[in-house]
């Protein structure tokens, strides 16, 4: 089954989405997402002209080979941009081979463990009435997991909440916005939150929060004891996890579940913390881990020990990496949580998504392959829309992490 032609299909609908559409000799094609927020055309000068050349004449149904061939066979393996890449051309050939088996992804990976994939979505308050209103409009909604933010106050922009009506993207036209943090009134604001959060709700609906990586490895300690009378289902990104090592002081401290790794790449990133249990959530998804093979392949370590999954969803991901998550989701025995944060209804006048949310959960078809459709002449209709992540500062100017 011959590829004869790989095109890289750059779409706007309200935000940026880079697709990869493989042609198969008969007929048959396959997509993938190489989304990589604020980085795109990267990614698609990567991919269109390093990594099409050598895929045209391979043959579509060795994955594991091709697979290798991108990573062993390349001098410069991982990195975002790579593994981005990467993750489209796998996704895009087990949509291929789903097609040509004429059966959903799943069942090539083992088939269902569940029936369906349970979703949290995402609560942030303008300040902390506004976030107590955002819970009670996702209970109403049927969700039973809840991620809560709110601005802090006496910080000018706070991770997470959505300035002005609309659906939240922290990407912004133009250069890197500058915004500015201060984490000693954020360590002083979350257990208030929380605290109102439980008083007014109780403890039947599960929480999360996201610190995006804003904490030093002690205050991040520090915030995960705090927030432990609140049971928390994980706390997200509590520190930069390049030094995978920081994780232990965390540990040491505090027994609330940490989730980490929207920004890792493969599951090298994760040894450390998978294997000395650091962390209880994997957040790296097939979309910008090296796909849904080497998705498969770190569940699978975690899963060794005892850490589930919690993968990375938010807009950023098409609804062609939205779907290769939730075919890894509904196959894999240590499934956690996925991130469902839902796309603005322009997105569906491009993809056509296979799954649909219901009582806090994501109901995927049983369409051959991964399911979705993407129409063209419609991506043609929103052309490349410059756009940039932010970077954070400090009060005093001290560049920090956004
Ligand atoms: O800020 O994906 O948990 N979700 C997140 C996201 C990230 C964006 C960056 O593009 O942290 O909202
Ligand atoms: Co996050």
């Amino acid at each position: 089954m011959k590829i004869v032609d790989a095109q890289v299909i750059v779409t706007s609908p309200s935000r940026n989405f880079v697709t990869l559409k493989v042609v198969t000799e008969d007929g048959i094609y396959g997509l993938g997402d190489a989304t990589l927020n604020g980085r795109e055309q990267a990614v698609v000068a990567f991919l269109r002209e390093h990594c099409v050349p050598a895929l045209i004449g391979m043959d579509a149904r060795n994955i594991e080979d091709i697979w290798h061939y991108f990573y062993r066979g390349v001098y410069w393996r991982r990195g975002a941009v790579g593994m981005a890449a990467l993750s489209a051309i796998d996704v895009a050939l087990w949509d291929i081979k789903g097609k040509a088996l004429n059966t959903p992804v799943y069942n090539l990976l083992g088939g269902k463990s569940r029936s369906s994939v349970a979703v949290y979505g995402h609560a942030s308050g303008r300040d902390l009435p506004h976030a107590l209103d955002r819970v009670a409009e996702y209970l109403d909604m049927g969700y039973r997991y809840i991620r809560v933010q709110a601005a802090v106050p006496g910080v000018k922009d706070s991770y997470g909440v959505q300035k002005g009506s609309g659906s939240y993207e922290p990407a912004k036209k133009g250069l890197a916005p500058v915004e500015t943090w201060d984490s000693s009134r954020y360590l002083r604001f979350a257990p208030q939150l929380f605290e109102a959060v439980r008083a007014k709700f109780g403890f039947d609906v599960h929480l999360l929060h996201d610190v995006h990586h804003r904490c030093t490895p002690i205050e991040a300690a520090r915030l995960a004891k705090s927030l432990e009378p609140y049971q928390l289902f994980w706390m997200e990104d509590p520190c930069p996890g390049e030094l995978q090592e920081a994780l232990r002081l965390i540990r040491q401290h505090s027994t609330t579940p940490i989730a980490i790794g929207e920004v890792f790449n493969t599951v090298y990133d994760y040894t450390t913390l998978i294997t000395e249990q650091l962390i209880d959530f994997v957040r790296l998804p097939p979309a910008h881990g090296g796909g849904i093979t080497h998705a498969m392949k770190t569940a699978a370590l975690a899963g060794v020990y005892q850490v589930r999954t919690g993968f990375h969803g938010a807009t950023d991901f098409s609804p062609v990496g939205m779907a290769a998550s939730l075919h890894v989701d509904l196959t894999i025995n240590n499934f956690g949580l996925q991130e469902y944060m839902g796309h603005d209804p322009l997105v569906s006048e491009v993809f056509r998504a296979p799954y649909h949310y219901e009582h806090g959960a994501l109901h995927l078809s049983d369409a051959p392959g991964l399911g979705v459709e993407l129409d063209e002449v419609a991506a043609a209709k929103f052309p490349y829309d410059p756009a940039c992540l932010p970077v954070a500062r400090l009060e005093d100017g001290t560049l920090w992490n956004w």
